[in-house]
């Protein structure tokens, strides 16, 4: 079974990507693919770039081009949940795309006519983390990730946004590889370490946290392969 490994940014599958073995480089859709073995699995590996679409298109290709059969995403992400602490864990149980907005015709907001809005995540893999989460001794809570086309850095958007979908935490890309992996029929795990808590600090905070978080994510997920 090949599993994809998925990061947004170059940061955040850096500290996976020098521990593949047998390596080898894909150009493909103005992207770069890495296949080879992590922990003795398959695994084929990319960063999509930041956002929904590049996000979609790059775990379409890991499925339907690279032939992965489960999808894991480690990043970094906004907290908004009080109990989230800088480097602190979260995995998505369902996520939601936050900017999409037909309520002018009396919908949700976040929901597309004969697609929906929450997608659900793996139930399986969430479980394998929760117990790879005691294994190694830290703290991971699974909660509710809201993903959209905007880097968040205002209390009140953030506010917004937790009020209008009880999200815990934010970022620009999950729901959307929720959403092609739902449609696939293939089981995903969205992984996310917090940088910053999506205030006007955001920035600053983002900057400051981004290695260091996106590694944190990158050593769980690492551990969670090796028990798959
Ligand atoms: C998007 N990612 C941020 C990419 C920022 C700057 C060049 C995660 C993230 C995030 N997304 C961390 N904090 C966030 C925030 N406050 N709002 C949105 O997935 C690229």
């Amino acid at each position: 079974m090949k599993i994809a490994i998925l990061g947004a940014m170059r940061e955040e599958i850096e500290p996976l990507l020098t521990k593949i073995e047998n390596l080898t480089k894909h150009e493909y859709a103005s992207n770069i693919f890495y296949t080879g073995t992590l922990c003795g699995k398959e695994i084929a590996m990319a960063y999509s770039k930041i956002g929904k679409v590049n996000a979609a298109l790059t775990a379409t290709l890991l499925i339907e081009k690279f032939g992965c059969q489960k999808l894991l995403f480690s990043g970094v992400a906004g907290g908004i949940n009080e109990a989230l602490k800088i480097g602190d864990l979260i995995f998505g149980e369902k996520l939601v795309q936050h900017d999409v907005d037909i309520t002018a015709f009396g919908h949700p907001w976040g929901f597309i006519p004969e697609s929906g809005d929450f997608v659900e995540s793996d139930g399986e893999l969430n479980e394998l983390a929760k117990k790879v989460a005691s294994k190694m001794g830290v703290k991971i809570i699974g909660g509710t990730i809201a993903t959209g086309d905007q880097f968040i850095a205002s209390e009140e958007k953030k506010e917004w946004i937790k009020n209008t979908y009880k999200a815990d935490a934010l970022e620009m890309e999950g729901a959307s590889v929720g959403y092609v992996c739902k449609c696939l029929n293939v089981p995903f795990f969205v992984l996310r370490a917090i940088s910053d808590t999506a205030d006007m600090d955001a920035g600053f905070s983002f900057e400051e946290f981004l290695v260091s978080s996106a590694k944190v994510s990158a050593n769980f997920l690492e551990n969670m392969i090796d028990e798959l």
